[in-house]
């Protein structure tokens, strides 16, 4: 697949330190970006913001160091305040329209989840840099969803928008062909580096599968 000049980064990792099973996240995610991940997203669901600041600045020096994008889910204050390349949110977090009239956000990256059709057709999706297809499908890692999108969604809205496409849930080696040739530009996952024994080599494996 050729990679998409308006968001280079065809491999994202979601990262959480719940979701690394007790290994070192930091160290998985170093790994991962050895292995080939172009981008990363730190989400912690539980963390406080001092906790999720502290994992921000800690996660960054590593993505700084390769030179890798690095997204935080959610919380703008631990964005702007470590100095990342952007955020990324949901249909009940702060609207991307908001968030892009604030000085911080101007440029920087903004990926929306979208889980209803509709929410195309709202200026929350022109500001964005991204669309999440969440999720494209179920997965044990995100149980509060609502639309599994499945590969027909995915199409649907590919034929809809020309915005990039991050495809997100359960996505894996065995689905990503399927998942790009249904109009992904991008997979992002979780549990397929995270949760595997050598996050390098599932990277790796992976973002080949992509470019191939
Ligand atoms: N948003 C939609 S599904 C999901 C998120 C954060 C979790 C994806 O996790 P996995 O383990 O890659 O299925
Ligand atoms: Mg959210």
């Amino acid at each position: 697949m050729p990679v998409n000049s308006s968001f280079p980064y065809p491999l994202y990792l979601v990262i959480s330190e719940k979701d690394c099973l007790g290994k070192d996240f930091l160290k998985v995610a170093e790994k991962s970006i050895l292995g080939g991940v172009d981008i990363i997203q730190l989400r912690e669901k539980d963390a406080s913001t001092g906790e999720f600041l502290y994992k921000a600045l800690k996660l960054k020096e590593i993505t700084d160091k390769y030179n890798i994008p690095l997204i935080i889910n959610d919380h703008s204050e631990v964005t702007v305040e470590a100095g990342c390349a952007g955020i990324h949110v949901g249909n009940h977090d702060a609207a991307p329209s908001v968030l892009r009239s604030q000085q911080y956000f101007k440029d920087k990256i903004i990926g929306y989840s979208i889980e209803y059709l509709n929410q195309l057709e709202n200026e929350n999706t022109e500001v964005s840099d991204y669309l999440g297809i969440s999720p494209v499908f179920s997965t044990d890692t995100k149980k509060d969803t609502i639309t599994e999108w499945g590969l027909d969604g995915l199409s649907r809205i590919r034929s809809l928008t020309t915005k990039p496409l991050v495809a997100i849930g359960n996505v894996n080696f065995s689905n990503a062909a399927a998942i790009i040739k249904a109009g992904a530009d991008t997979l992002a996952v979780v549990s397929a580096i995270c949760g595997a024994e050598n996050p390098e080599k599932a990277a790796y494996e992976l973002k080949n599968e992509i470019l191939k």
